[in-house]
């Protein structure tokens, strides 16, 4: 954080032109009607939160028993609590409730990897599957409150999992299935899970991964891991190791089943899940979400930022592995009686086209995706596009990472055909729901900005070094949020302390975002990125210290430093400066063996070699997406005399802010008095750049 007000000086000024929301022909009436509307609502959710929030989840969710209390606690203790003499249970309201209503009606629409591929799945066979299958965890022991890992790729069944888990009252821990062994492993052993349930094989883009081989590898490190379930999604059973003693397979044990599970009674407050995410040090979060709060967030921005009515097919292309998933493929559209789509393979695949295909053979009427696809889309041309109707769309949304001017436009023109509404929806995995966004055909938008913030929302920008409120408009700070909101994450799992370290006490009385902000003079929200060391890669969440740790790890790696390089298409990429330790050519063969197999780091093919194993290493521990852009091997790192390494620097030169060792370019790195050696500005220079 000590990095903030630098980071924030550099963002740039705000492009001034604004859409206006247009009413289109055959349209439903909106949710929110106008802006007045909005207005009114927010203050009275800000100024009357009490009588809002009763209202707001009293209509939007089922209860068993309903709740007299609204709110208590607050930021200071970390005790913040919503409707916690309430009881529902979240697997009922997002399901039971529409296979009563409605059977017939289609809940989920898979869309397989190959294209002409789909199933759809109505509301009364969601129900069974996920009967059955929370059946088969009660047959594994599985209880109220404990954490059943999940490790699967997008199939329908990932979402019967989930489901199945809130229907008995455990806690899922979904895992992105891109993940490590290494990182599966320390997942699982930090919730101490006594289930795991994942597939045979992922199959993406054509490619298949080895989901249940690197569960095994994982689990061979987790004692705490008593069954393991498995889906078939290939069926390659040649392929898939199977230990008969620990593994099940999933349409085995779904077979002995009975296709109906009563729900579970759970507690407002208690948990619904846990997802890990990256935060300033090495080691990831598990953020804790409990159940009723997050659910009314969920539902909530599903029907009012997006529009949903119950006729609607919401098109979210986020995996379920992410907070994104979580809310917007599986909890929130569920919870809104409506269609979701479980998409399963890539926006390139088997032809940049394939977003749009998809858009328009199931009627998507509500759009969503990162802004890393938008612009990565828009390069490989507008052709791809063309073929294409997309004329049941209504809303198209965008998550993850600020979204650049350009990108926005481009979405605009040529998805939203200059008329469907873009909601760029603000929001973090502790946040549980979007936070700031605008509302379709109610807020006028600016390309790049969020806009204004959501129901019960109240922003508060602070100078980031004295920690004051900035009031008014046209300033910039870090965000902050200056009152409890119901699908606030409730802890980190297993550790308290950081919970309240990370996001309460770095400004007393605020919840701590970790972004900076700019508030223009319309009062609108530019959410400009991370002031602290998370880096954001195609709106994937990296901690720069979980990649160091993971270079560190390698025998030869003395020290490592990582900072995030801007890039067109990912937002941010992954540069690598590592320093090795002294390995003289004699002494290398005393090292394990393969150490002792590479050639000398000082050789040109020494250093390839050393850069390969270094990527290598980064995706092993963490998974494939974190795979580093560059590896600078460095000789030092810039430091004080304290030895605190100076980023500043690190990301300057990496970023080409300074190329060349010309005073006037060093000066640009500001004041370096305090470097112990400052020759290695010049070495870093030429190693980045020549
Ligand atoms: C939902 C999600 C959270 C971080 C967040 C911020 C960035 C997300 C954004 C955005 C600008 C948006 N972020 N949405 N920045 N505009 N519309 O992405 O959760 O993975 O926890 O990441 O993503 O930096 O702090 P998560």
């Amino acid at each position: 954080m000590s990095d903030a007000s630098e980071l924030l000086s550099a963002t740039g000024t705000t492009p001034e032109q604004v859409y206006t929301p247009q009413e289109q022909p055959g349209w439903p009436k909106g949710n929110v009607g106008t802006l007045d509307e909005y207005r009114k609502r927010y203050k009275q959710s800000i100024e009357d939160g009490d009588v809002f929030w009763d209202k707001a989840a009293k209509s939007t969710l089922k209860w068993t028993i309903p709740f007299t209390t609204i709110r208590s606690g607050g930021f200071e203790d970390g005790d913040v609590s919503w409707f916690h003499d309430g009881y529902l249970n979240a697997c009922e309201n997002a399901v039971d409730r529409w296979a009563l209503k409605n059977p017939k009606k289609t809940a989920i629409i898979w869309e397989s990897d190959e294209p002409g591929q789909h199933l759809h799945i109505s509301f009364s066979e969601l129900f069974k599957q996920v009967c059955l299958v929370a059946n088969v965890l009660l047959s594994f022991g599985v209880r109220k409150g404990d954490v059943v890992a999940v490790y699967m790729p997008m199939v329908p069944e990932a979402l019967y999992a989930m489901l199945a888990c809130a229907r008995i009252g455990a806690v899922h821990s979904v895992v992105f299935a891109g993940f490590s062994a290494d990182a599966l492993r320390d997942r699982i052993n930090d919730a101490q899970c006594k289930v795991v349930i994942t597939a045979d094989q992922g199959v993406r883009g054509g490619k298949r991964s080895q989901l249940k081989k690197i569960t095994d590898e994982a689990v061979a490190e987790c004692p705490c891991v008593e069954r393991v379930l498995v889906f078939q999604r290939t069926g390659d059973v040649l392929a898939t190791p199977f230990h008969a003693g620990r593994d099940r397979w999933w349409h085995e044990e779904i077979a002995k089943q009975r296709p109906y599970c009563p729900p579970t009674l759970v507690n407002s407050e208690d948990p619904l899940f846990i997802l890990y995410t990256s935060g300033s040090t090495g080691k990831p979060k598990g953020v804790l979400h409990t159940t009723a709060g997050y659910l009314l967030g969920a539902a909530l921005t599903v029907r009012d930022v997006f529009d949903v009515h119950s006729d609607d097919v919401f098109g979210c292309m986020a995996d379920v592995g992410w907070i994104t998933g979580h809310t917007y493929i599986c909890y929130g559209p569920l919870l809104n009686g409506a269609t979701t789509v479980v998409f399963e393979s890539m926006p390139t695949y088997p032809n940049p086209g394939r977003y749009w295909l998809t858009v328009d053979t199931h009627k998507i009427t509500q759009f969503y995706t990162a802004p890393t696809a938008i612009r990565a889309l828009r390069r490989l041309g507008d052709a791809h596009v063309a073929p294409y109707k997309l004329d049941s769309l209504r809303v198209i949304g965008s998550v993850g990472e600020p979204i650049n001017p350009e990108a926005w436009i481009w979405y605009h023109e040529q998805i939203g055909k200059s008329k469907i509404p873009i909601v760029d929806t603000y929001w973090q995995t502790e946040t549980g729901s979007i936070i700031v966004s605008p509302l379709p055909r109610v807020t006028p938008t600016k390309p790049g900005s969020a806009t204004l913030p959501f129901w019960g929302i109240e922003p508060a920008i602070l100078d980031p070094t004295t920690g004051q409120e900035l009031k008014g408009n046209d300033v910039t700070g870090v965000l902050c949020l200056k009152r409890p909101w119901p699908s606030m994450a409730r802890t980190v799992f297993g550790d308290h302390s950081r919970y309240l370290d990370v996001y309460m006490k770095p400004y007393k009385g605020y919840y701590f975002t970790g972004d900076g902000v700019t508030r223009d003079k319309d009062g609108y929200y530019w959410v400009r990125g991370r002031v602290d060391d998370v880096i954001n890669v195609s709106g994937h969440r990296l901690s720069t210290a979980e990649i160091e740790s993971a270079l560190i790890l390698h025998p030869r790696v003395a020290e490592a430093a990582v900072i995030g390089v801007n890039d067109d298409v990912t937002g941010q990429a992954i540069f690598c400066y590592v320093v090795l330790k002294e390995t003289p050519a004699e002494a290398v063969s005393t090292l394990s063996t393969s150490v002792a197999r590479m050639p000398h780091p000082d050789g040109p093919d020494g250093l390839k070699r050393m850069t390969q194993e270094l990527v290598q290493q980064v995706r092993q521990h963490i998974g494939p997406f974190a795979t580093p852009k560059r590896i600078v091997i460095s000789p030092d790192l810039p430091k004080t005399r304290s030895g605190k390494i100076m980023r500043r620097i690190l990301r300057k030169v990496a970023n080409g802010e300074i190329k060349s060792t010309q005073e006037e370019e060093i000066s640009k790195l500001g004041d370096l008095s305090t470097l112990a050696d400052p020759g290695i500005v010049a070495v870093l220079i030429a190693k980045v750049h020549s």
